[in-house]
């Protein structure tokens, strides 16, 4: 008898990273300088600082991340010891278009994906390839201004069509922008505001920028953001009707603090500010409550008719979702007229469950909740977790004369999490069409900037400083996750 999951047998198991997080080699054969490239090193005490451009005397662990760029055969190929049918990773935006605005772009950046994507499938890999993943070229930020100014669209889209034309037949499952929510109501949550506003737009606030001058910049550049991936979505299918071009959000699941009614107003609001992005990808046009919150407040001022008709016209082929953790959502007042404004509400930590020591809570049924949330809204839309993960110190300690690491509880949050992924598909009929665990081999936070916060199957031997021997050792977690894939699920 089987226990544990019962999984589809085309099922897409296995990892997700993205480039700058990994590759290193900032500045090799070409490539340009990204919004990643400025960042310094942080923690979870301490803010990654947005330097103007590259400083000397600063620690910028992007530019080395784990080597990837000359390691990735080897990479991969552990990938592909443990199973994996598919692998996310982004392709950086600056090796292409090393500025963003250059008239062509660069060769030695197409061939380098070129080689990846072919070592991939030489090893049975499926590629899932993200456009955009808080990675956009820094030029477009010091001439133009970030996303906010549309003609970063233009850009996006002849970069789009340069990718997709050149990975037409190695390329199905694309990625339009990552986490492309986490700049509205997710800022309000995780406490990043100014942080996730610059990884997803290039956006930069002074101290004298006023909350609706900050809210103005930021629903513009989604907008523009949004129409850039309709159209990208369109000129994908005239390429390559087969392409699948996805969506990406991160929809920790939200609930409310109290049964307060102006609680479970407010936890609807926060939702609503999320889910309003999926809404526009995936219906191809706004919803309700963000026309009447233009309506009131004159954010997202700079929209023409042909964007309306360009989002109705570019909706997506399926939805991605990262996935790590639940947060709470407090009304700051009972009046309910003003809940719409995300500083009207607050979150709180939740004391039924644990949480990481980055303060992530864990939540395995969060999951399960937020899968059928997200299909109540969009009925039957394939749905793909191109992230999951636990992020946790790792000890590297010897077992049978091998550095190893005693990943147990990294086992332990991925198993209780997939448990839940099979009750949505198997219980709930939900249609989840793959699991990626984030950070399958150790890379450098995207939120801080730590080696040390690792989430890997195989550690990598550098510190927060790049130091080390970057040499690649299998944790506890790599023979577990392989045994899963190999039993189809069936051996949690
Ligand atoms: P790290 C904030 C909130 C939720 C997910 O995050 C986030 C962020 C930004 O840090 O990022 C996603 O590395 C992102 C990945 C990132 C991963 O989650 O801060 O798509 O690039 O590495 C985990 O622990």
């Amino acid at each position: 008898t089987k226990k544990g999951l019962q999984l589809p047998s085309d099922f897409l198991w296995g990892g997700a990273i993205a480039a700058h997080q990994a590759e290193g080699y900032w500045d090799a054969d070409g490539k340009g300088v990204s919004i990643a490239d400025v960042l310094t090193a942080g923690s979870h005490e301490k803010p990654r600082e947005i330097t103007d451009g590259v400083l000397p005397d600063k620690n910028y662990p992007n530019h080395h991340g784990i080597y990837f760029y000359k390691t990735y055969k080897e990479d991969l190929a552990l990938m592909a010891e443990m199973g994996f049918k598919a692998f996310r990773t982004s392709i950086a935006w600056t090796r292409i278009f090393p500025n963003g605005d250059d008239a062509e772009p660069n060769e030695a950046g197409l061939k380098f994906y070129d080689d990846m994507f072919d070592t991939m499938h030489e090893l049975g890999i499926e590629p899932v390839i993200t456009l955009n993943h808080f990675e956009m070229p820094y030029h477009l930020v010091t001439a133009y201004g970030g996303w906010q100014n549309r003609q970063v669209i233009d850009f996006f889209e002849k970069y789009a069509r340069v990718v997709f034309e050149r990975y037409r037949n190695k390329v199905t499952y694309w990625i339009t922008h990552n986490e492309i929510s986490n700049q509205a109501n997710q800022a309000e949550i995780s406490g990043f505001s100014d942080f996730l506003v610059w990884t997803n737009s290039g956006l930069k606030f002074d101290a004298e920028t006023t909350v609706s001058e900050r809210q103005a910049a930021m629903y513009q550049a989604a907008h523009n953001e949004l129409v850039a991936s309709a159209r990208a979505v369109r000129i994908g299918h005239e390429i390559n009707p087969d392409f699948q071009i996805g969506a990406m959000l991160n929809v920790g699941s939200l609930y409310p603090a109290s049964t307060k009614p102006a609680d479970q107003l407010a936890v609807q609001k926060a939702r609503q500010q999320r889910d309003w992005f999926s809404d526009v990808h995936i219906r191809g046009a706004y919803p309700n409550e963000m026309e009447k919150l233009f309506e009131r407040t004159g954010w997202r001022s700079d929209v023409t008719d042909q964007d309306f008709i360009d989002l109705a016209s570019g909706t997506v082929d399926y939805l991605s979702i990262s996935y790590y953790a639940s947060s709470v959502i407090r009304a700051k007042q009972d009046d309910d007229s003003e809940l719409d404004e995300a500083a009207n509400w607050e979150t709180v930590p939740n004391t039924n469950i644990k949480a990481s020591d980055w303060g992530w809570s864990i939540d395995p049924q969060g999951l399960r909740y937020t899968l059928n949330e997200l299909n109540d809204l969009y009925p039957d839309l394939p749905i793909m977790i191109v992230e999951n993960g636990f992020g946790a110190y790792d000890e590297l300690v010897e077992a049978n004369g091998q550095p190893t690491v005693n990943d147990d509880y990294r086992i332990a949050y991925l198993a209780a999490h997939i448990a839940e992924v099979e009750k949505a598909i198997v219980h709930d009929g939900i249609p989840v069409i793959g699991y990626l665990s984030w950070g399958p081999i150790d890379i450098v936070s995207a939120g801080t900037g730590e080696m040390k916060k690792r989430y890997g199957y195989v550690y990598v031997d550098l510190d927060d400083f790049g130091e080390g021997s970057a040499k690649r050792y299998k944790k506890a977690s790599f023979k577990w996750y392989q045994e899963l894939i190999a039993s189809g699920g069936t051996r949690l």
